[in-house]
């Protein structure tokens, strides 16, 4: 294994490239590799004038050891006397931004303005977090997840998720921007140039889905010669982390590693996943997918340490290796 792409979004995402990043370390036991991440953008939102990406941020302070960690977004030892100053106008905002957070969001807002892409501010970032692999967004275009509720509004998806902590049933969700967004440079030749994809184990459904919504992405994972091997993030019939099963209900997908599976599809039938890693809980639903095309094994998927979420990737890369030989 030379180059590995992973998709990501969330803290799932960022924690899983943790673990890659160290698979793939040099005098690892499988071998160095460049990684490239490919962070979800659908999250994205303007607020006060400052461009915000959750996913990408996420990324940085995580593998940059800049992160909270106990919340698994935002920056370490906050500071937060720009949202003191905003309530004293009277701004109490559904979405917290922190001082040292703030920085990140107008160096990004003013690279932007002054004519930089994403994938160029990305960059800039990364020179001062040192991630250690490259970090490309899914789209320079704009790429907002939004959400259609029960009741026929229509809210940003941030809205949803911080404001009504996903608790009002979603009838869908829409990419906006999508259909005239293009993947950012980096993204199709590392997809064409892989020898691992990795889809990590995040949201299905808005941040791996806001992925998949760009235009020509989808197409370049059914077309890489590299094995395609997702991570589930459903473990015993529940998300890890975040809310997966609100966002899954929306498209009556039951909350299941096997039923997360399906909705990505096989790729011997059309479908995305060459092999799906599930947890030691689902082994009867690697069974079942096994007998349908999929090469599935169970291990312990819960990213509770390094070593763990190493030892996932390394037995993402084992099943990838099944499919090469
Ligand atoms: N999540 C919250 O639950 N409440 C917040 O106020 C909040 C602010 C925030 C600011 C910057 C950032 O990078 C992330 C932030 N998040 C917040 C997390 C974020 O909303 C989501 O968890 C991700 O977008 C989901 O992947």
């Amino acid at each position: 294994v030379g180059k590995v792409v992973v998709l990501a979004g969330g803290v799932g995402g960022a924690r899983f490239s943790l673990g890659v990043r160290a698979a793939f370390a040099p005098g690892a036991s499988d071998g160095a590799a460049t990684v490239t991440v490919v962070g979800n953008v659908g999250d994205d939102i303007t607020l006060y004038g400052l461009r915000i990406c959750p996913d990408l941020d996420t990324l940085l302070y995580t593998l940059g050891g800049g992160i909270d960690p106990e919340q698994g977004w935002g920056r370490d030892n906050e500071v937060f006397s720009v949202r003191a100053e905003l309530a004293a106008y009277g701004e109490t905002g559904w979405f917290t931004l922190g001082d040292r957070d703030i920085a990140t969001h107008l160096l990004r807002t003013s690279w932007l303005a002054s004519g930089l892409t994403l994938s160029e501010v990305t960059a800039r970032l990364a020179r001062r977090w040192r991630p250690g692999v490259r970090l490309v967004p899914a789209s320079d275009q704009p790429v907002e997840t939004h959400v259609e509720l029960a009741d026929g509004r229509e809210v940003h998806f941030q809205e949803w998720w911080v404001r009504a902590h996903a608790a009002i049933p979603a009838r869908r969700f829409r990419f906006h921007g999508a259909e005239a967004a293009q993947p950012a440079p980096a993204v199709l030749p590392a997809l064409a140039e892989a020898d691992l994809v990795l889809i990590a184990p995040s949201n299905p459904v808005v941040s791996v889905g806001a992925i998949l919504a760009v235009p020509g992405i989808a197409a370049a994972l059914h077309t890489t010669p590299a094995p395609v091997i997702g991570v589930s993030p459903i473990i015993g019939g529940a998300p890890v982390r975040g809310m997966a099963d609100a966002c899954l209900q929306a498209e009556n997908v039951p909350t299941s590693a096997e039923a997360v599976a399906r909705r990505y599809g096989c790729r011997r039938e059309g479908g995305l996943l060459d092999g799906w890693l599930v947890d030691l809980r689902d082994r009867a639903a690697a069974e079942v997918l096994a007998k349908e095309g999929y090469r599935a094994a169970a291990v312990p998927l819960l990213m509770h340490d390094l070593d763990a979420t190493t030892g996932m990737v390394r037995a993402a890369a084992a099943l990838g290796a099944t499919v090469r030989g």
